[in-house]
Protein backbone atom coordinates (compact mmCIF):
# COMPACT_ATOMS: atom_id res chain seq x y z
CA UNK A 1 0.00 0.00 0.00
CA UNK A 2 0.94 3.07 -1.00
CA UNK A 3 2.32 5.64 2.51
CA UNK A 4 1.84 9.16 2.37
CA UNK A 5 3.68 10.52 5.16
CA UNK A 6 0.90 13.67 6.31
CA UNK A 7 1.92 16.48 8.71
CA UNK A 8 -0.41 16.22 11.87
CA UNK A 9 -1.24 18.92 14.18
CA UNK A 10 -2.98 18.48 17.80
CA UNK A 11 -5.83 16.07 17.86
CA UNK A 12 -4.94 14.64 14.38
CA UNK A 13 -5.47 17.39 12.62
CA UNK A 14 -3.63 17.08 8.91
CA UNK A 15 -3.12 20.71 7.95
CA UNK A 16 -0.39 20.62 5.30
CA UNK A 17 -1.34 22.35 2.09
CA UNK A 18 1.11 20.14 0.13
CA UNK A 19 -0.06 16.99 1.73
CA UNK A 20 -3.57 17.92 0.90
CA UNK A 21 -2.47 18.26 -2.92
CA UNK A 22 -1.18 14.78 -2.74
CA UNK A 23 -4.30 13.59 -1.18
CA UNK A 24 -6.24 15.27 -3.98
CA UNK A 25 -4.17 13.44 -6.76
CA UNK A 26 -4.76 10.57 -5.14
CA UNK A 27 -8.34 10.79 -4.58
CA UNK A 28 -9.24 12.18 -8.07
CA UNK A 29 -6.81 9.09 -9.50
CA UNK A 30 -8.98 7.01 -6.75
CA UNK A 31 -5.61 5.58 -6.08
CA UNK A 32 -5.72 3.75 -2.07
CA UNK A 33 -2.77 5.01 0.49
CA UNK A 34 -2.38 5.46 3.68
CA UNK A 35 -1.26 7.60 5.68
CA UNK A 36 2.02 7.83 8.27
CA UNK A 37 1.35 11.42 10.66
CA UNK A 38 4.44 13.39 10.86
CA UNK A 39 5.02 16.26 13.31
CA UNK A 40 7.34 18.50 12.70
CA UNK A 41 9.20 17.34 15.46
CA UNK A 42 9.62 13.85 13.71
CA UNK A 43 11.72 14.74 10.65
CA UNK A 44 13.88 12.12 11.34
CA UNK A 45 11.40 10.05 10.25
CA UNK A 46 12.41 11.30 7.04
CA UNK A 47 15.41 10.92 6.40
CA UNK A 48 15.21 8.04 4.21
CA UNK A 49 13.75 10.22 1.60
CA UNK A 50 16.59 12.45 1.48
CA UNK A 51 15.06 15.73 2.50
CA UNK A 52 12.88 17.17 5.78
CA UNK A 53 9.45 17.78 4.17
CA UNK A 54 6.29 16.46 3.72
CA UNK A 55 4.42 15.44 1.66
CA UNK A 56 6.46 12.52 0.87
CA UNK A 57 5.55 9.18 -0.92
CA UNK A 58 6.80 6.01 -0.29
CA UNK A 59 5.33 3.58 -3.30
CA UNK A 60 7.18 0.29 -2.78
CA UNK A 61 10.57 1.34 -3.24
CA UNK A 62 9.69 4.37 -4.77
CA UNK A 63 9.90 7.53 -2.51
CA UNK A 64 8.74 11.08 -4.36
CA UNK A 65 8.90 14.00 -1.88
CA UNK A 66 7.41 17.65 -2.90
CA UNK A 67 3.57 18.20 -4.07
CA UNK A 68 4.33 18.94 -7.65
CA UNK A 69 6.59 15.89 -8.03
CA UNK A 70 4.33 13.63 -6.64
CA UNK A 71 1.42 14.34 -8.88
CA UNK A 72 4.05 14.22 -11.83
CA UNK A 73 4.45 10.63 -10.50
CA UNK A 74 1.12 9.70 -10.32
CA UNK A 75 0.21 11.21 -13.60
CA UNK A 76 2.97 9.25 -14.88
CA UNK A 77 1.43 5.56 -13.04
CA UNK A 78 -1.98 6.15 -13.27
CA UNK A 79 -2.70 8.46 -16.34
CA UNK A 80 -6.58 8.41 -16.29
CA UNK A 81 -8.09 10.68 -14.97
CA UNK A 82 -5.83 12.96 -16.24
CA UNK A 83 -4.52 15.85 -14.42
CA UNK A 84 -2.90 17.52 -17.49
CA UNK A 85 -5.39 16.88 -20.14
CA UNK A 86 -4.18 18.54 -22.74
CA UNK A 87 -1.43 20.27 -24.72
CA UNK A 88 0.23 23.22 -22.74
CA UNK A 89 -2.06 22.59 -19.33
CA UNK A 90 0.89 21.45 -17.62
CA UNK A 91 3.10 24.25 -17.94
CA UNK A 92 -0.36 26.31 -17.09
CA UNK A 93 -0.52 24.46 -13.90
CA UNK A 94 2.84 24.86 -13.15
CA UNK A 95 2.41 28.49 -13.27
CA UNK A 96 -0.55 28.24 -11.10
CA UNK A 97 1.19 25.94 -8.59
CA UNK A 98 4.00 28.93 -8.37
CA UNK A 99 1.41 31.54 -8.13
CA UNK A 100 -0.48 29.79 -5.17
CA UNK A 101 2.59 29.11 -3.39
CA UNK A 102 4.24 32.61 -3.64
CA UNK A 103 1.53 34.95 -3.75
CA UNK A 104 -1.77 33.27 -1.86
CA UNK A 105 0.38 31.72 0.78
CA UNK A 106 2.24 35.03 1.35
CA UNK A 107 -0.92 36.64 1.29
CA UNK A 108 -2.61 34.46 3.54
CA UNK A 109 0.07 33.56 6.08
CA UNK A 110 0.49 36.49 8.32
CA UNK A 111 -3.49 35.85 9.05
CA UNK A 112 -3.33 32.68 9.91
CA UNK A 113 0.02 32.15 11.47
CA UNK A 114 -1.52 32.39 14.81
CA UNK A 115 -4.54 29.79 14.20
CA UNK A 116 -1.48 27.28 12.83
CA UNK A 117 0.13 27.86 16.04
CA UNK A 118 -2.81 27.23 18.35
CA UNK A 119 -3.88 24.13 16.18
CA UNK A 120 -0.66 22.29 16.07
CA UNK A 121 1.22 19.60 18.59
CA UNK A 122 2.23 21.31 21.50
CA UNK A 123 5.75 19.41 21.00
CA UNK A 124 5.99 21.48 17.52
CA UNK A 125 5.39 25.00 19.23
CA UNK A 126 8.65 26.39 19.61
CA UNK A 127 10.33 25.23 16.37
CA UNK A 128 7.18 26.50 14.73
CA UNK A 129 7.14 30.00 16.61
CA UNK A 130 11.14 30.38 16.33
CA UNK A 131 11.14 29.28 12.19
CA UNK A 132 7.63 31.06 11.11
CA UNK A 133 8.75 34.52 13.55
CA UNK A 134 12.29 34.26 11.33
CA UNK A 135 10.42 34.00 8.22
CA UNK A 136 7.26 36.59 9.12
CA UNK A 137 9.91 39.10 10.81
CA UNK A 138 7.41 39.77 13.93
CA UNK A 139 5.95 37.39 16.24
CA UNK A 140 2.74 35.76 15.94
CA UNK A 141 1.79 37.79 18.73
CA UNK A 142 2.33 40.78 16.85
CA UNK A 143 0.81 38.88 13.21
CA UNK A 144 -2.29 39.11 15.46
CA UNK A 145 -2.20 42.65 16.29
CA UNK A 146 -1.87 43.87 12.93
CA UNK A 147 -4.23 41.33 11.10
CA UNK A 148 -6.74 44.19 10.39
CA UNK A 149 -3.34 45.15 7.81
CA UNK A 150 -3.00 42.20 6.49
CA UNK A 151 -6.26 41.43 5.60
CA UNK A 152 -6.77 43.62 2.80
CA UNK A 153 -3.47 42.34 0.70
CA UNK A 154 -5.24 38.56 1.55
CA UNK A 155 -8.65 39.64 0.51
CA UNK A 156 -7.35 40.75 -2.61
CA UNK A 157 -5.86 37.72 -3.16
CA UNK A 158 -8.63 35.86 -3.02
CA UNK A 159 -10.88 38.07 -4.90
CA UNK A 160 -8.36 37.51 -7.83
CA UNK A 161 -9.02 33.66 -7.53
CA UNK A 162 -12.86 34.05 -7.01
CA UNK A 163 -12.77 36.54 -10.59
CA UNK A 164 -10.84 34.13 -12.39
CA UNK A 165 -13.40 31.02 -11.83
CA UNK A 166 -16.41 33.27 -13.15
CA UNK A 167 -17.79 32.03 -16.09
CA UNK A 168 -16.49 28.51 -15.40
CA UNK A 169 -16.13 25.44 -13.75
CA UNK A 170 -12.51 24.95 -13.27
CA UNK A 171 -9.70 27.26 -13.21
CA UNK A 172 -8.62 26.06 -17.07
CA UNK A 173 -12.10 25.45 -18.34
CA UNK A 174 -11.69 21.93 -17.78
CA UNK A 175 -10.40 19.86 -14.39
CA UNK A 176 -6.46 20.58 -14.39
CA UNK A 177 -3.73 20.00 -11.32
CA UNK A 178 -4.83 23.69 -10.90
CA UNK A 179 -7.67 22.95 -8.99
CA UNK A 180 -6.42 20.41 -7.27
CA UNK A 181 -3.68 22.61 -6.06
CA UNK A 182 -5.97 25.43 -4.58
CA UNK A 183 -8.17 22.87 -3.25
CA UNK A 184 -5.19 21.44 -1.10
CA UNK A 185 -4.44 25.37 -0.13
CA UNK A 186 -7.95 25.97 0.78
CA UNK A 187 -7.91 22.79 2.99
CA UNK A 188 -5.49 23.91 5.20
CA UNK A 189 -6.40 27.57 5.48
CA UNK A 190 -9.92 26.08 6.46
CA UNK A 191 -8.58 23.37 8.82
CA UNK A 192 -6.77 26.03 11.21
CA UNK A 193 -9.11 29.28 10.48
CA UNK A 194 -12.59 30.56 9.86
CA UNK A 195 -11.54 33.37 7.34
CA UNK A 196 -13.92 33.82 4.22
CA UNK A 197 -12.25 32.26 1.15
CA UNK A 198 -15.15 31.97 -1.10
CA UNK A 199 -17.09 34.76 -1.76
CA UNK A 200 -18.95 34.64 -4.91
CA UNK A 201 -21.81 31.60 -5.43
CA UNK A 202 -19.87 30.71 -8.40
CA UNK A 203 -16.43 30.10 -6.26
CA UNK A 204 -18.31 28.29 -4.08
CA UNK A 205 -19.98 25.98 -6.22
CA UNK A 206 -16.56 25.18 -7.15
CA UNK A 207 -15.52 24.38 -3.55
CA UNK A 208 -18.91 22.10 -3.59
CA UNK A 209 -18.11 20.18 -6.79
CA UNK A 210 -14.11 19.75 -5.68
CA UNK A 211 -15.34 18.16 -2.37
CA UNK A 212 -18.24 16.20 -3.97
CA UNK A 213 -15.58 14.68 -6.42
CA UNK A 214 -13.00 14.35 -4.54
CA UNK A 215 -15.18 12.98 -0.82
CA UNK A 216 -11.97 14.37 1.08
N1 LIG B 1 7.51 22.66 -2.26
C1 LIG B 1 7.13 21.67 -1.28
C2 LIG B 1 6.88 22.35 0.06
C3 LIG B 1 6.73 21.34 1.20
C4 LIG B 1 6.68 22.02 2.56
O1 LIG B 1 7.14 23.14 2.74
N2 LIG B 1 6.08 21.31 3.53
C5 LIG B 1 5.99 21.83 4.88
C6 LIG B 1 4.69 21.42 5.54
S1 LIG B 1 3.35 22.37 4.98
C7 LIG B 1 7.10 21.22 5.73
O2 LIG B 1 7.37 20.05 5.64
N3 LIG B 1 7.71 22.05 6.57
C8 LIG B 1 8.71 21.60 7.46
C9 LIG B 1 9.30 22.75 8.21
O3 LIG B 1 8.87 23.87 8.03
O4 LIG B 1 10.20 22.49 8.99
C10 LIG B 1 5.91 20.89 -1.80
O5 LIG B 1 5.22 21.38 -2.71
O6 LIG B 1 5.66 19.77 -1.34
Amino acid sequence: MIELYDLVGANDLRLSPYCWRAKAVMAYKKIPYTTVPIRFCDKNKLAFSGQDRVPVVKDGSTVVSDSWFIAEYFEHLHPEPRLFPGLGLKEACQFFNLYVDRTVHTAVFPVVAADIYASIDPVDREYFRKSREERLGMTLESTVAKRSESRPRMRAVLADLNLAIAGQEYFFGTLTYADLCLFGTFKWIMAVSKEPLLFTTEFRAWWDRMENLLGI
